[in-house]
This record gives C-alpha cells, structure tokens and sequence, in this order.
C-alpha cells in the first residue's frame, strides 16, 4: 500500500511539483529585478539627483495621500517609529509586486516587463512632483527601470530555459511541432540543453544580479546620507553672538523631581513633520524668496539673515496633536530675527492678509500675516536653538516660530519662501486634511508628576507640572483632589507671556486611589476649557484628570 502511493506520487506529482518550482524561481527572478530597479535608481540618484530615489519618494506620495485618520492609527500604533513601518510595508509591498511580475514574465511575457516599466513611470511621477527636485530627477528611476527590465527578461529566459531542458525532450518536440515549426526559446538557447546547465546558468545570473543588487543599493543610499553631507557642515558652523540675550528670572526653575525641565533639551524636543527623510540643506546654497503680494520680491540669504543681527527668544512651541497630558509641546532658547523686520524688505501691499510659508520638502503653513507684523509679538525666523544651529530634523538652517499658533500653522521648517497672500486664495498643506486654516493654540495644564499609571507612597508629595498660554501668561494654576475644591498651586517665575511656567502643590497623600485634576487661569481671566475636544480640526481641550495610587 505505501510502496504503490509512492510510486504514485512519484508519477503524478512530480511534474506538477516541477512547474510550482519554477514558479517560485520566477517569483524570485521579479524579486531580484525590483532590487536590480531599486539598487541602480540609488546609484543614479547618488549622480543625478539626491532627491530622486523612488522609494522615498514614493513613500512621501503615501504620507501625502493616506487619510488623516489612518495617519492618526500609523502614529498612534507606531508612535515614534511611524516612518520606519511605513517604509517596511512599502519594502513589503515591493516584494510582492515584484514577485508577481517574476511570475507573469514566465507565463504570459512581455507582462512582467510591462508591470515593471508602470512601476517606474509610477515612482518617476511620484518623483519629479515632489517640491524641490532637480530637472534631471527623472533619470535614475528611468534609468532604474531599464535595469531592471532587463535582469528580468534575462532572468526568465534563462528560467524558461532551464525549464525546457528539465522538461522530457519528447513533449518540447511536439510543441516545437505544433506552433508551425517554430522554435522554442529552449531550442533557440541549445537544441539540446542539459537540465544542469540551464540550471547553472539561471543561478548564475540571479546570484550576480541580487547580491550587487543589494551592495550597490546599500553603498549607494549610506553614501547619499552621509558625503559632503550637511549635518557635518552644521557642526562647523558657528552662529554670531545674539545682541541681546533672554533674561531668566530667578526662581524660573524648580527642583522638582519628575517636573519637566524649564528649557527641553534639543534631544528631547518632541519632533513632528510629514518628512520621510530629513531634508538637508547647505546654508550656503539656502535663499529664502518673498514674493506673492509684496512691492518687490525679495532673496535672502543665510548670510543676509545673521547680518541683520541675532536676539534671543524664549517661545514654548506646542503641536495641534498634543493631547490632553500630553508631550507634544516643548520650550527652548531660539536664536532669530523678528519676521516684521523681514517682511518690512519686501513690503506687504494693502489686501494681504496671510503669509503662507513653503518648506523644501513642499510642506506648507498659513499663518495670518497679523501674527507676523504686530510689534507686540516675537515672531521670528530661527536659526538657532537652544545655544547650537537648529538641529536637522528641527529645521536647518531657517524655520519660523510663532508665539500662540500651532506649529502646523507657523512653524515651517526647511523654509524657503514666505508668499504673501489671502486666506481666500490660498490653502496649506493641513487645511485640505481636516485642520483649520487658523489655529491659535488653546492653553492648557499639565501634571508631570506623580506619573500617570505609577503608584507612589503615602506621605508628602508635591504634585507638579507645566501650564501654557502663549502671548497671554499664565495666572493661576489649580488643583483638584478627588471632589475636594479647587486649590492654587506655586508656579514658577514665568520667562516670559510666551512661555510655559512651572506649578506644584504639596499634598498629603493618604493610601487608595485618587483622582488629581488640574486646570489653568490664565491672564485675561479666563479659565481652561473643561470640554473634551478631540485634536482635529484645531486642538484638544479638557482638564487632565489622572488616577493615581497611593500605598
Ligand atoms: N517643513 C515642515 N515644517 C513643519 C512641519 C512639517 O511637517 N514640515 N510640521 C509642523 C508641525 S505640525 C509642528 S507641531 C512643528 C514641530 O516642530 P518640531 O518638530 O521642531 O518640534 O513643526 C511644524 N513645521
Ligand atoms: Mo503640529
């Protein structure tokens, strides 16, 4: 009984086990034609054009185009690490488009090769629409994509070949028969080919092609992120001293442990941006164009910028997405020059009444040209942070920072232009995506410490954290225990208006669990809003209300 199944299998099977064989090597041949494209459109961009890898910008076009709630899943899932799971599921979906291309290339050719060549004219679009690219950017996925049609037409070949040879020579015969007498591609290689050496031959070329694939595509991207690159001319960059320096009053800091420090540390500062790659700009190539409706357009230069004379500002930032309790929000020394100043030289004609401001990376921000002018208010163009160059990821070498606007609506980073405009006739890059085209930001209270979720001992604790109300100051800081009243808190001695100030409460911490809300007043007299409000469109709301143990 076994023995005559076995023989069975042995008769029935095999061919078919054969042609599913090949279809996994055929698979395998997309899979090594996609890195061949990949790999030889990095080494081109490397040449050409730095901005013009595909990968990249086709995952720019998907950070672009995905909904804001599935945007808000991808943060929320993957925090921190939302770029880098982007670029897994596009590595994914290379994968398995490629393999699928392999697979038509064996059975229905020239179908592999024309999946490939859509791919590339895809990614070529995805390409030279991107902000900021360079006339030849069209090159390297052109040229990546003649690479890969041709590893994979060669590839499949040789599969076919080999396929043929593997195949009992009686049936490639009568094939050869039927279709009129014409040969068969395995004819054509060899009339009568060893199976090993079809094999061998295959092997050959898919081994070559994948693993240059991968050397060439890696060195290629390592030496686009790292040559002449930008991040070391930062480092040798020596910012002016400012003319005039923020004056920290005494007792603007307490010792708190768990409190949030009065200035966020550069590594620290939270970072939020729609850039898959952080642009890279040489300040010395960097100009900044005014134009739209202004007397005369205006360019500067970074040089420009330093010479009109640095001060320093202290402005605590804070993101549209930062919800209730949350770290989206960040206080540092900024080293600039007043934007009032800057519009001032390319005059703003009468009828304007929004600035909006274009990143390298086509990101865009509207902020009302108010916010930009009045005197009363520091906005400014930044180039320094906290004492250093601004970091890469916060903007090198120019952003703005706006005291009272959420940084989506003022705090461009990468900047290049500043057109003057109307709310009417122009949009920015999240007013289409379901934020509002304004957005000043809502003041709020914050408990740092205790944590939430971490248990602390019974006893005397102080309950400590910041509170926000940028160009109006903060008041007065309450606490609430359990359904007890309302009780002010110490703060800190403020900076300045556009500064968070720092807040504590002693309490006598019985053992249980009880709720700690906190809630801020701000100068005007008003109160926090106690409503819940969810991010979109224009920022969260509520009173942070947090469980906590005591033992
Ligand atoms: N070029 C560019 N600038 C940008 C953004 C962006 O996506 N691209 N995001 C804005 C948003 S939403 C915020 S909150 C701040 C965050 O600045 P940070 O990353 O330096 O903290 O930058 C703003 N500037
Ligand atoms: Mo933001």
């Amino acid at each position: 009984m076994a023995q005559r199944s076995t023989a069975e299998q042995r008769g029935t099977q095999t061919p078919r086990r054969s042609g599913k064989r090949f279809l996994f090597w055929a698979a395998l041949s997309g899979v090594i034609s996609g890195l061949v494209f990949l790999a030889a459109a990095e080494l081109f961009a490397l040449i050409f054009a730095r901005a013009a890898s595909p990968i990249l910008a086709v995952g720019g076009f998907v950070i672009d185009i995905v909904p804001q709630p599935f945007k808000e899943f991808a943060i929320a899932t993957f925090g921190e690490y939302d770029k880098i799971a982007l670029l897994a599921g596009l590595g994914l979906a290379v994968v398995i488009a490629s393999a699928i291309a392999g697979i038509l290339q064996l059975l229905r050719p020239p179908l592999g090769v024309i999946a490939l060549v859509v791919a590339g004219a895809l990614s070529t679009a995805a390409i030279v629409t991107r902000a900021g690219v360079t006339a030849l950017a069209f090159l390297p996925p052109v040229l990546g994509t003649i690479a890969g049609s041709i590893i994979i037409v060669l590839l499949i070949r040789r599969l076919t070949a080999w396929k043929a040879s593997a195949v009992p020579a009686a049936m490639v015969d009568r094939k050869g028969v039927d279709r009129k007498g014409e040969k068969t591609e395995a004819d054509a290689t060899d009339a009568k080919p060893s199976k090993a050496l079809g094999r061998r031959q295959f092997f050959l070329l898919a081994g070559i092609a994948g693993v240059s694939a991968v050397i060439v595509g890696i060195a290629s991207r390592t030496v686009s992120m790292t040559v002449g690159s930008v991040a070391t001319i930062r480092e040798a960059l020596k910012l002016p001293a400012p003319k005039s320096k923020v004056t920290v009053p005494k007792g603007a800091e307490l010792d708190i442990p768990g409190l949030t420090k009065l200035i966020t540390p550069n590594k620290d500062f939270y970072r939020v941006d729609t850039a898959l790659t952080v642009p890279t700009i040489d300040p010395s190539t960097w100009r900044l164009v005014i134009d739209g409706m202004v007397d005369k357009r205006v360019e500067l230069s970074f040089q420009d910028i330093l010479d009109m004379g640095l001060d320093e500002y202290a402005i605590t930032m804070t993101c549209v997405s930062n919800e209730v309790g949350g770290g989206l929000v960040g206080n540092a020394m900024w080293l600039g020059v007043p934007l009032r100043d800057v519009l001032k030289k390319a005059g703003v004609k009468s009828g304007a009444d929004m600035v909006l401001s274009k990143s390298v990376d086509g990101y865009t921000a509207s902020t009302p040209l108010s916010a930009l002018t009045d005197d009363n208010l520091d906005a400014i163009l930044a180039v320094g942070m906290n004492g250093e160059p601004l970091p890469l990821e916060h903007g090198f070498p120019v952003r703005m920072v706006v005291p009272g606007l959420y940084g989506y609506v003022s705090a461009t980073k990468w900047l290049t232009e500043l057109k003057i405009t109307t709310f009417e006739k122009d949009e920015a890059y999240w007013t289409p995506r379901g934020y509002s085209a304004e957005a000043p930001i809502k003041f709020a209270s914050r408990v740092d410490t205790p944590k939430v979720g971490q248990a602390v001992d019974a006893g005397r604790i102080p309950i400590a954290g910041v509170a926000w109300a940028q160009t109006v100051g903060i008041e007065r800081v309450e606490v609430k225990i359990d359904e007890g009243d309302w009780m002010p808190a110490t703060l800190s001695a403020p900076i300045n208006e556009n500064t968070w100030v720092q807040w504590f409460m002693e309490w006598d911490a019985t053992p249980g669990t009880h709720y700690v809300a906190v809630r801020a007043i701000n100068k005007n007299g008003d109160t926090q809003i106690e409503e819940r409000a969810p991010i979109a469109p224009n920022g969260s709301s509520g009173w942070q209300r947090s469980l906590v143990r005591v033992n």
